[in-house]
């Protein structure tokens, strides 16, 4: 036998279909972020990313314009399994030279991007209107500025990425997610709070009311909680985006960064299953604070997958990638983190949920925890390597990931 023969035995003793398991997990998207190849720069001048999140380290080899960042998501891309999305944010527009601005944006900028898609074999892209790193961000603020003329460049801007969202969808003929997030906070001790929230309400009222398809885009808004320089007040806070969400049936998108530290994700997923027949999340690692580490395997990222898999819920929760880390090789970030959340998943989908759920309502708490101890030691791992072998690929990426430094990266001075 097999190792995966073998360990496909020992989860049918436990009532877990591994091939359903290989089956399901290869139609789960994951929306890759583009912003991990070039630390958060994008193309059309704004610079390195501002308002409150920052990439550090400064490993050789940053894609500096279209081309390197295709290139290097495209060899990034070829080692990871299954199906996969990506995610865009509005400074990478392709803009050849021609002088627009972000309130102005059309879907010809992003056409390239669709080729590219198209070329490699996505499932569809993703957008995020980028409100940071722009001149136009005006003490710290954008759609909560007192200053109308900047208020309303940023709602033209978002409204743009809608439309730009509807060709994205009609190109792939399934949603775009377009996210919201604004920077917009204050260092130090405001003198209104208010204020600035319903001026955030009311751009996000007028973005929404410019009819845009809501069966083709899904529009998200995702909170948070400080960023570095606006440490004191964050205008898009948790309880503002939730009740703008709920009561404007949009979707709150969940960044597992965002949140006090001992706050989790993994519980806030099913409290909003209860609510919204979809949500989103920004998958990350931080590390004491919002740092955007690399995506790994760590408890709370099996936390994650389990509230999804378990509530029956892959086709409600979109699920992207959100990290930035400049301190090492950058396609090896991407793999790293694709596969952590792919494998999570993997472990999730070979849980005998049933069984378990049972037991809790049961009140058979000793024998729920024996259990739940006792699945941590089946052999995913031959699993996972089933599943890469049936997706052209092996446990190792790091050796592609090395020749491609050595020829290309290395040439980038
Ligand atoms: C910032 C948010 C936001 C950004 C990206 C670049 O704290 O997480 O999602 O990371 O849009
Ligand atoms: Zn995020």
């Amino acid at each position: 036998m097999t190792q995966y023969e073998y360990a496909k035995s020992d989860f049918s003793a436990f009532g877990v279909d591994v091939e359903g398991a290989l089956e399901k997990l290869k139609t789960i998207p994951v929306s890759v972020h583009c912003w991990q190849g070039d630390d958060v720069v994008g193309f059309d001048g704004g610079g390195a990313a501002s308002g409150g999140i920052q990439t550090t380290g400064n490993y050789p080899g940053r894609a500096r314009s279209f081309d390197e960042l295709k290139a290097d998501l495209k060899q990034a891309f070829s080692l990871m399994p299954g199906k996969k999305r990506l995610n865009l944010h509005a400074s990478y527009a392709v803009l050849c030279g021609e002088k627009v601005d972000r309130d102005a944006y059309r879907p010809e900028h992003f056409s390239p991007w669709v080729r590219f898609a198209k070329e490699i074999g996505l499932a569809g892209i993703d957008f995020n209107p980028t409100c940071f790193s722009h001149r136009n961000v005006k003490d710290g603020l954008t759609l909560s500025s007192p200053d109308e003329k900047i208020r309303k460049f940023w709602v033209r801007h978002c409204i743009a990425c809608l439309k730009i969202a509807e060709y994205f969808a009609d190109e792939f003929s399934t949603p775009c997610l377009v996210n919201i997030w604004v920077p917009d906070g204050l260092k130090d001790v405001p003198a209104d709070r208010l204020t600035p929230r319903l001026r955030l309400k009311k751009s996000l009222d007028e973005i929404l009311a410019c009819g845009y398809d809501r069966k083709k885009v899904v529009v998200a808004v995702e909170s948070k909680v400080f960023g570095i320089g606006v440490e004191s007040y964050t205008v898009g806070s948790n309880e503002f985006y939730q009740n703008y969400a709920a009561k404007n049936d949009i979707c709150c998108l969940l960044d597992n960064g965002h949140y006090h530290p001992t706050e989790v994700v993994s519980d806030k997923i099913p409290a909003l299953l209860a609510f919204y027949d979809r949500i989103a999340l920004h998958v990350t690692r931080g590390v004491r604070w919002d740092s955007d580490h690399v995506v790994v395997l760590d408890d709370e990222l099996k936390e994650i997958a389990k509230e999804i898999v378990r509530n029956d819920a892959v086709d409600k929760v979109m699920i992207g990638l959100d990290y930035f880390d400049a301190s090492i090789n950058r396609l090896s970030a991407w793999v790293t983190g694709q596969r952590a959340i792919q494998k999570a998943l993997l472990a999730a989908l070979l849980m005998p949920h049933d069984r378990l759920k049972k037991l809790q309502d049961a009140g058979e708490f000793t024998e729920l925890m024996v259990m739940q101890e006792r699945v941590k030691d089946l052999p995913i791992g031959a699993v996972w390597k089933e599943y890469l072998s049936r997706e052209g690929l092996d446990e190792d990426y790091l050796t592609a990931i090395r020749a491609y430094e050595k020829k290309i990266l290395k040439e980038r001075l």
